[in-house]
């Protein structure tokens, strides 16, 4: 019996007992009698009480994941799965009168991320801890979370998002250390969450603070003074970096993270008497995208400065301890701070900066490669490619893009570090936790190999053709669907017809993404309805989304999809056969009742612009079928379940590379040419729209459409439309629908986390 296993059965055998000694102790009253927050801040504490009797993760070699972002959402649920606590302790909650969904709603949710970079992070430090490996994550400790999305007047507003309670997940320790800036020095203190493995042990999550924060300076929705570093510091994630103070603050933020990071890993190395010249062969730093990056100069300057290592060693090491993901090929995304942003917030990294951009030109006359280019700015990418051991990207097209492309003069010189690592989700949170009645069903049938062994579920396949399975999945997708549209009734005054079809596309407002091109298929059926062709089955239509707060025309297009739910909802014509619902504030947790409930995911991006995406693996591995362009892991998705159980349509991205770099697409062509797509297009600033829309909002987004359109979205709308089209009949033939849903479960063993994490460890970490 493992170790986890004895914990388990002793904490499942004193459960009730327990539990009822805190709620007295903390409450003075039973659990029957306690609200279900009292009852959630109990169960808290005992959580963390057995979390401290499961043995820590320990090695020879670990890994620091070291992030700017760690969505890990609510982790009560994810939590007692992983103990192997979870179903005694419903049972318990039940007999005392308690729903433990209740008790789970009453954890806020921490949203310290903006999207699926960070969401990857979580599911990562899952699976690093389920595998056994020694591996914590290095990150900040944000008061304030991804802000909160609140519509007003059909406009999206942001609120501050608070999620630390005086009980929390967090552990404060004894660390703490001192981090000097260009103009000031600042006393750090270290925060730590518990990382538990499915049936395994425990790793830790490192978040930093500092003690000075103020969360008073937040004024009206998220605005606060950006230049008071003592008190901002960890105020909020990702702050508006569209002046310079943001950007300085984000500067501030990076090196607060990466300095705190480097000295903890040395005294974690010093406390193991590790020789720091063997740094490397006890310790592996993923950089997670470019934000932690200046770790590198600055466990150099360390090294240098004050552990008096030659210059030539420090840079030797160091480049053997790092290895760097890129997570887009999005110019804008790509981070290059001007040198004199670095040197006011960290001069002491400048020199050591300088020092590896003249050996990258003493090396190689290219221009593209070097570090720092001719209008002074540091390509952070850059730093990370040519000091560290590897460099990898998320999904089989993305990494092919990277190398033939946008990163080609560096795989040119350093081939032999280049390897993909195709992205993954944790099944714990995506399946067992969110849609528990459909692990069990799957366990039913195939046993519970599957759980540690995901690949299992092609085991699935033998069930293909078995009516009384794929009527059970039938089932439980229906179910899912029920308690969906009880969720939205209650959170959004929505009410869904369930027998429709739910089509879904939550992920982050981008024009890469394409929820515009969803929104000019939903005005053109609405108009083909309007004219009397009526789809077999309603349609909903849901959707999800925050949008940066200054970036404009993401705003307008959550304008657009707001004014259309209004304009559908309101005619009777219309209203009958589809539905258009924007939920508000899309999170982790919103994700979690979405995703089980959904028949048909959104996947539209323009190719070769969605390095892999994680949505699409959660949508696959709850039964749901892929709508996509072949972008990112859809690739993969597409060669796995095979052409008859996803959808594919749109130009491919040799195709839309060549327009970029010939400058040959022309939007207004599109426009011009095709009624379909011109009366879509010109709804937007009809008199409908006009009529609840705001006139600035609708003109904008309609002038871009026809006028730049820089994610092409004209380009694939006509086919769009004839797959949707197609997709939607098909669900007709429930049986047929059916195993397709079957098919994408079976097959989505690949997109375990598990199997990345493992990759990586294999290729990158080889942890002992
Ligand atoms: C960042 C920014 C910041 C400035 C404004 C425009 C912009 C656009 C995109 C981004 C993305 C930053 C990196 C990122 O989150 N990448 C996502 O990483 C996921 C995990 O690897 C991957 O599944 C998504 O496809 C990728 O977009």
């Amino acid at each position: 019996m493992g170790h986890y296993q004895v914990i388990a059965n002793v904490i499942n055998d004193q459960m009730e007992e327990k539990l009822t000694e805190l709620t007295q102790s903390m409450w003075g009253k039973e659990i029957k009698d306690c609200s279900d927050a009292e009852v959630y801040n109990s169960v808290l504490q005992l959580t963390k009480e057995v979390t401290a009797s499961v043995p820590e993760i320990k090695g020879d070699k670990k890994v620091y994941y070291i992030s700017a972002e760690f969505l890990i959402g609510k982790l009560l649920s994810n939590n007692l799965i992983n103990l192997g606590i979870y179903d005694k302790l419903a049972e318990v909650l039940a007999k005392n009168g308690k729903n433990i969904a209740d008790i789970e709603e009453a954890e806020p949710e921490p949203s310290l991320g903006n999207g699926g970079l960070g969401r990857l992070a979580a599911c990562f430090l899952d699976s690093i801890a389920t595998l056994g490996l020694p591996g914590d994550g290095i990150g900040l400790n944000y008061h304030f979370g991804l802000f909160k999305q609140v519509f007003k007047d059909r406009i999206q507003n942001a609120e501050k998002n608070d999620w630390i309670e005086d009980r929390s997940w967090l552990t404060k320790t004894d660390t703490t250390f001192e981090v000097a800036f260009g103009d000031k020095k600042v006393k750090s203190r270290l925060y730590d969450i518990d990382v538990i493995g499915y049936e395994n042990g425990v790793n830790k999550l490192h978040l930093f603070d500092i003690e000075s924060v103020d969360e008073s300076i937040v004024k009206d929705g998220i605005s606060f003074d950006k230049e008071d570093i003592e008190k901002n510091l960890t105020l909020f994630l990702y702050p508006d970096d569209s002046d310079e103070a943001g950007n300085l603050l984000r500067i501030y933020q990076q090196y607060f993270m990466v300095s705190n990071g480097a000295q903890l890993i040395l005294k974690e190395l010093k406390a193991n008497q590790i020789d720091l010249r063997e740094m490397y062969k006890h310790a592996v730093i993923q950089i997670n995208d470019t934000h932690p990056t200046m770790v590198i100069p600055e466990l150099i300057r360390i090294l240098t400065e004050e552990k008096a290592m030659s210059m030539d060693d420090a840079i030797d090491v160091v480049s053997k301890t790092c290895a760097y993901t890129n997570h887009t090929i999005l110019a804008e995304a790509l981070e290059k701070w001007p040198l004199k942003y670095l040197e006011k917030v960290v001069p002491q990294l400048v020199p050591i900066i300088k020092e590896l951009d003249k050996r990258v030109r003493a090396k190689y006359k290219d221009p593209k490669v070097q570090i720092i280019d001719k209008d002074e700015r540091v390509h952070m990418a850059h730093i990370d490619i040519h000091y560290g051991i590897s460099v990898n990207g998320v999904a089989a097209l993305h990494t092919e893009i990277l190398k033939n492309t946008e990163l080609k003069c560096f795989y040119d010189i350093y081939p032999e570090k280049f390897n993909n690592k195709t992205n993954g989700i944790t099944f714990r949170r995506w399946l067992m936790s969110c849609n528990k009645e459909l692990a069990s069903y799957i366990t039913e049938l195939i046993g519970n190999g599957w759980k540690k062994d995901a690949a299992k579920l092609e085991e699935l396949l033998k069930y293909a053709d078995d009516e009384a399975v794929l009527n059970k999945l039938d089932e439980i997708k229906r179910g899912k669907k029920a308690a969906l549209i009880q969720h939205i009734k209650t959170n959004e005054g929505v009410e869904i017809d369930e027998n429709s079809i739910f089509d879904i596309q939550i992920k982050r407002l981008h024009e890469y993404k394409r929820q515009q091109m969803n929104a000019l298929y939903i005005i053109h059926k609405y108009l083909e309805i309007k004219s009397g062709i009526k789809p077999e089955r309603p349609l909903t239509f849901i959707f999800g989304a925050k949008a940066a707060p200054a970036y404009v025309i993401a705003q307008d297009i959550i304008h657009l999809l707001l004014c259309l739910q209004e304009i559908v909802k309101n005619d009777p014509d219309v209203a009958p056969y589809m539905k258009v619902v924007m939920v508000e504030n899309y999170n982790v947790s919103y994700a979690e009742k979405l995703i089980p409930a959904c028949d048909i995911s959104e996947q539209i991006s323009l190719a070769s612009k969605e390095a892999s995406g994680t949505g699409n693996m959660k949508f696959m591995l709850n039964g749901a079928v892929t709508l996509g362009t072949m972008d990112g892991a859809n690739v993969e998705i597409h060669d796995l379940v095979g052409k008859d159980n996803i959808y594919v349509f749109g130009k491919d991205s040799d195709t839309v590379i060549a327009h970029y770099e010939k400058a040959d697409y022309v939007s207004k062509d599109y426009y011009k040419n095709s009624k379909v797509i011109k009366d879509a297009v010109d709804f937007i600033i009809g008199k409908q729209c006009m009529a609840v829309g705001h006139k600035e909002n609708l003109e904008r987004l309609y002038n871009e459409l026809i006028n730049k359109d820089w994610f092409m979205t004209l380009l694939d709308l006509e086919e769009y439309i004839e797959v949707k089209d197609k997709a939607f009949k098909e669900y007709e033939d429930r049986k047929t629908w059916e195993k397709k849903m079957l098919v994408n479960i079976a097959k989505a063993g690949f997109f375990s986390s598990d199997r990345t994490i493992a990759q990586y460890n294999e290729d990158i970490w080889h942890l002992s």
